[in-house]
């Protein structure tokens, strides 16, 4: 079990608190500071693998080395930002990392239409409606979040990407989908070859909620789009991270059938667990991991990973705010060690059903 920490500056959840909660063996984290594109200086990546070790967790998870948005939209540049990926790739491989979680949704990341709404029972989460999000100007969007996220920077919406983010959505006008597929196997073709030798497993993320917004393509959004992307480069080091919340948001996809089949091909590497809860059919907030609290069946989802003979890594996804917290949305303390707290009864309970 791991637990996402954005580093220090980025992140004020102590290392050593992370350390004590059970079975926590790891972070899983990144270098928020470096912009895009560039590559993850080597000493900047053994500091920060020294930092975690002192508390006796292990860093094999990156979450996220970004994609340049020429990448994406295979631009003529694109050669030059896929070899500081591959550049960081080998730095990383140095430190012993194992993993990369890293998705290629268009210009921005996730979306949500309210990152503290208050439920209840008191606890404060995050919530998506969609109305809000398909009439809501990206822009009026993202300054949103800048005033609800207690001063954090949010992962996916970086100043730096934000900063062109009108005139890079224009560029995807031209971009079928036909091309984004065409541009995303580019990419992995370029990289694949290199997670091999390193061995590091690339795990991308689905997109979040997995439909389009904005006009953008989003296209890691169901099992035949999953199957798709895992064909277009078979290597096993070409993999996806399944994360329950984002995937199922789309009430279509059937997680722990979608589980159990990419997990028995040990494609999935990197499984972002957590519930939510639907208000309407594209309605949800975020709520506690336990499955009473929600519309998936954690049982099921736990089983599927543990039947599939899954061996990738595990983390908790994002939790509420509760007992006063105030921090980075989706990514406080107290909720998330609940969370793994569960997984892990969830997953030593099936376990020890099936001696
Ligand atoms: C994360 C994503 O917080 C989240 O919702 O799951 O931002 C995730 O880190 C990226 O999409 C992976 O590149
Ligand atoms: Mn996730």
């Amino acid at each position: 079990m791991v637990f996402r920490w954005f580093a220090e500056g980025h992140d004020k959840i102590p290392l050593g608190y992370i350390r004590q909660i059970p079975g926590m063996t790891g972070v899983v984290t990144s270098l928020l500071d470096i912009p895009v594109g560039e590559v993850w200086p080597i000493e900047r990546v053994k500091r920060l693998k020294q930092e975690i070790n002192k508390y006796d967790l292990e860093i094999e998870v990156i979450e996220s080395v970004n994609i340049h948005e020429d990448i994406k939209l295979g631009e003529k540049t694109r050669d030059q930002y896929i070899q500081a990926y591959i550049d960081t790739m080998k730095n990383l491989s140095q430190i012993g990392v194992k993993a990369i979680c890293y998705n290629f949704m268009p210009v921005l990341d996730w979306a949500r239409s309210d990152l503290a709404r208050s439920l209840q029972d008191g606890s404060k989460t995050m919530s998506y409606q969609h109305d809000y999000i398909m009439n809501i100007n990206p822009r009026n969007l993202a300054e949103q979040f800048g005033n609800q996220s207690n001063g954090f920077e949010l992962p996916g919406w970086e100043p730096d990407r934000l900063k062109e983010m009108v005139a890079t959505i224009d560029k995807y006008k031209s971009i079928d989908e036909k091309q984004f597929w065409n541009n995303i196997k580019y990419f992995l073709d370029s990289v694949i070859p290199y997670a091999e030798k390193f061995d590091i497993k690339m795990a991308i993320h689905p997109d979040d909620p997995p439909w389009s917004i904005f006009g953008l393509p989003r296209v890691l959004t169901s099992r035949d789009n999953i199957r798709k992307f895992l064909n277009l480069n078979t290597s096993v080091y070409n993999g996806i991270t399944l994360c329950t919340g984002s995937l199922g948001s789309n009430r279509n996809n059937n997680l722990p059938s979608i589980i159990s089949e990419f997990a028995a091909q040990g494609r999935i590497h990197f499984a972002h667990i957590r519930n939510l809860r639907f208000e309407s059919e594209k309605d949800f907030y975020e709520c506690g991991h336990l499955s009473k609290c929600g519309s998936f069946d954690l049982f099921e989802i736990v089983k599927a990973f543990y039947d599939s003979g899954f061996d990738g890594y595990i983390r908790p996804d994002h939790g509420r705010m509760i007992w006063d917290e105030t921090g980075r949305p989706g990514y406080g303390l107290y909720d998330r060690a609940l969370g793994a707290t569960y997984l892990n009864g969830l997953w030593e309970a099936i376990e020890k059903m099936n001696p």
